[in-house]
């Protein structure tokens, strides 16, 4: 007989999924229990310092109060109504998620490759009924090494081999140029581009951060070529670089925007494609839509989100914090990290590949009692709460230290 859960060890329980649960991922070997800001413990009551935070769909930490509070309040009225009718959550969230990034339409969704699935459809839509493309000939531009989600259709514009091998045929209509390069965005986007579409930091290619310029540039170009800007702010959004997104940054408003991950709250999944009238306004009743989509749980948990970013009080710790991570990163240059990249609380650390590859720094850290994930190759990122305290965080680098010393 099964055991209960209660009385299952880690070991028991990553042994047990092993003939049950799809081998799509490979884990580290910790098996959460608990959680409260930016702490994690598992089932042996270990803790660990999360300073992965859900790929930045947490935030504001675990159970941010405010959050756990609006949720229990909306568990307690209305959950769920399907579009079919309306709902007295979906306004407000709308209004205030518009009036935060400065555009004027919301599309609520939930997960992020949702988003960027219904930003594709919703450029293409834009480009045949307003731009004029002859049916079936729109094109998109997209960077290569970028990462926007799991299905067929984002898959079919990556360049992930790992990603793609074996998920084939795929959907036409995208072209492929490198990342920072603003001359060969020029030479791919024509008369049939409806979109851009690009992460403005790409987080799974390791934290790449594009040249000064190059997204002010984008804008620019789009603006003068007559194509939509879409920018993939999944990750790199809702205050982890130290504004509420990452165009900020450089000045520039997108078109469309794809919202999702800390939208969520950590919570539910809710995603968004936010944009201007002229662009979300194309679609009509039937053409687009989702069961869960804009429903009242989400609605209730993004409106909370969005709350807690009006108070500016999370990306004024993203930015203050990020120079202590930034300081921290930049005196292990050279005591075993080869180069980072930082901006805000979020960072992409190479790490000798001598003392070991990612996966190796992840697990060595792990049983620091620190909690990261690797990318490609020696590469490890960080993207801790933005409700960590500096103490937390020097820990954090002082274990991460720790393992490059020890191993080195
Ligand atoms: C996985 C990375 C992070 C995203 C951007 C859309 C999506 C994502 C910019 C899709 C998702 C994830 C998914 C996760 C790993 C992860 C990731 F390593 F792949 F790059 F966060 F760092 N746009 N990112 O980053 O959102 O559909 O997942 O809600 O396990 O695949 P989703």
């Amino acid at each position: 007989m099964t055991a209960p859960a209660h009385e299952r060890t880690s070991d028991d329980l990553i042994k047990a999924e092993e003939p049950v649960l799809a081998h799509n991922y490979h884990p580290l070997p910790v098996v959460v229990a608990r959680a409260e800001g930016t702490w994690v413990e598992d089932v042996e009551g270990r803790r660990y310092l999360d300073m992965l935070a859900g790929y930045s769909a947490l935030n504001f930490g675990h159970r941010h109060p405010a959050l756990i509070e609006a949720a229990h309040r909306q568990l307690d009225r209305l959950t769920l109504t399907s579009r079919a009718f309306h709902n007295d959550r979906l306004a407000e969230f709308a209004e205030r998620l518009a009036e935060l990034t400065g555009l004027d339409m919301v599309l609520p969704m939930n997960t992020g490759a949702e988003a960027v699935e219904s930003g594709i459809k919703v450029a293409r839509k834009w480009a045949y009924d307003v731009k004029g493309v002859p049916a079936d000939q729109a094109t998109i531009v997209v960077a290569a090494e970028n990462f926007h989600g799991r299905t067929t259709t984002i898959v079919s514009f990556s360049t992930d081999e790992t990603a793609r091998a074996g998920f084939g045929p795929f959907t036409p209509g995208f072209r492929i140029v490198p990342y920072n390069d603003l001359a060969a965005l020029e030479e791919a986007v024509d008369e049939t581009t409806a979109a851009v579409l690009l992460e403005p930091i790409q987080g799974e290619a390791g934290v790449v951060i594009p040249d000064e310029g190059y997204l002010a540039g984008v804008r620019e170009l789009t603006r003068r070529k007559g194509c939509l800007f879409i920018a993939d702010e999944i990750q790199s959004g809702l205050g982890r670089t130290g504004r509420t997104l990452a165009v900020e940054h450089e000045g520039v408003v997108p078109d469309v925007l794809l919202l999702g991950k800390a939208l969520g709250g950590g919570i539910v999944p809710v995603s968004a494609v936010v944009a201007r009238r002229e662009v979300l306004g194309v679609l009509h009743p039937g053409e687009h839509g989702s069961t869960f989509g804009g429903n009242p749980l989400a609605a209730a948990v993004g409106t909370a989100v969005v709350e807690l970013l009006e108070t500016g009080e999370f990306q004024r710790r993203a930015a203050e914090l990020g120079q202590v991570l930034h300081d921290g990163l930049a005196e292990l240059v050279g005591r075993g990290v080869t180069g980072f990249r930082a901006r805000g609380l979020w960072a992409g650390v190479d790490v000798d590949p001598a003392i070991g590859t990612g996966r190796e720094i992840s697990e060595r850290l792990m049983r620091e009692g620190v909690l990261v994930k690797d990318t490609h190759g020696s590469t490890i990122r960080l993207a801790p709460p933005l409700t960590i305290t500096a103490e937390e965080l020097r820990s954090a680098l002082g274990a991460l230290e720790n393992v490059l010393g020890a191993a080195g």
